[in-house]
């Protein structure tokens, strides 16, 4: 899907993401772990036209649903970030049951009142109902964010870790924080997996990457404790737009975050 209302062609990524996987083997070395031995299942294309947001949200809820319903957790691969708002209706519980934790450099908290898009699924999210308390975003970076966003995200009791806070206390140590605290209070967790979190260097194919951002093994092992953990059931990986890739390198960084997601999926009940 396209919400951006741009040229951009994020739809072109779930092709190009399957065709990066091809290019992987199975085994996770780190994990001693053989992906092959999960059961996967493919449900193919969600093809969402421009009327998405009026007529098509139901039925994409519907979509990931049934996919989620056959298993123990779904990767939804976009498209842009506005297939965020539907994937957590798509978690199927209540909203202030629900956690969010995105990685992300920006907020995505634009105002509402242009419609809904790709820079404004997390407020939408709050005002359906997700408590502010229970969304923790990683990876904010500077210079890509007003001012506005950052204090909507303080008043409604957003959890922030800029770009240089991960640098300084490490990824693992800021996930598995993020995971508890959502624990505490969330039956169930969604990760939204904005690319463009990486530098740009590692992302010349999100629009909103920028030189300073994560590296691509952070959220690797990002992905990989998210898989682990038990309440998380659905992780959302988006705004690749393939047609700026450079060698694949956005596709191939994408790819590995869904091979290191299952890769940790494996690694439930095994505590
Ligand atoms: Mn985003």
């Amino acid at each position: 899907m396209n919400s951006s209302g741009s040229a951009e062609r994020c739809d072109l990524a779930p092709q190009a993401i399957r065709a990066a996987l091809a290019r992987y083997s199975l085994f996770d070395e780190d994990a001693a772990i053989d992906v092959e031995r999960l059961t996967v299942r493919e449900f193919g294309d969600v093809p969402l036209s421009e009327a998405y947001w009026d007529t098509n949200f139901a039925r994409t809820v519907g979509s990931i649903q049934r996919a989620k319903a056959g298993g123990d957790g779904v990767v939804l691969l976009g498209g842009d970030n506005g297939i965020t708002r539907a994937g957590v209706f798509g978690l199927g519980v209540p909203l202030e049951r629900c956690g969010i934790l995105t990685f992300d450099a920006h907020h995505d908290l634009r105002d509402l009142n242009r419609g809904l898009t790709n820079g404004n699924p997390i407020r939408a999210l709050l005002r359906d109902g997700v408590p502010g308390s229970q969304i923790v975003q990683i990876g904010i970076q500077p210079f890509a964010n007003s001012a506005a966003y950052a204090d909507v995200a303080r008043e409604a009791g957003i959890s922030v870790a800029t770009v240089d806070e991960v640098y300084a206390a490490g990824i693992q140590t800021l996930v598995a924080r993020a995971l508890a605290y959502l624990s505490e209070n969330a039956d169930v967790i969604y990760v939204d997996l904005d690319v463009d979190v990486l530098d740009r260097a590692f992302a010349p194919a999100c629009s909103g990457s920028r030189p300073g951002g994560l590296q691509p093994w952070m959220l690797r092992q990002a992905a990989h404790l998210c898989g682990q953990h038990e309440r998380v059931r659905i992780m959302d990986i988006v705004e690749v737009d393939p047609t700026k890739d450079i060698a694949d390198v956005t596709c191939l960084a994408a790819a590995s975050f869904l091979l290191a997601f299952a890769s940790g999926m494996l690694k439930r009940g095994a505590k």
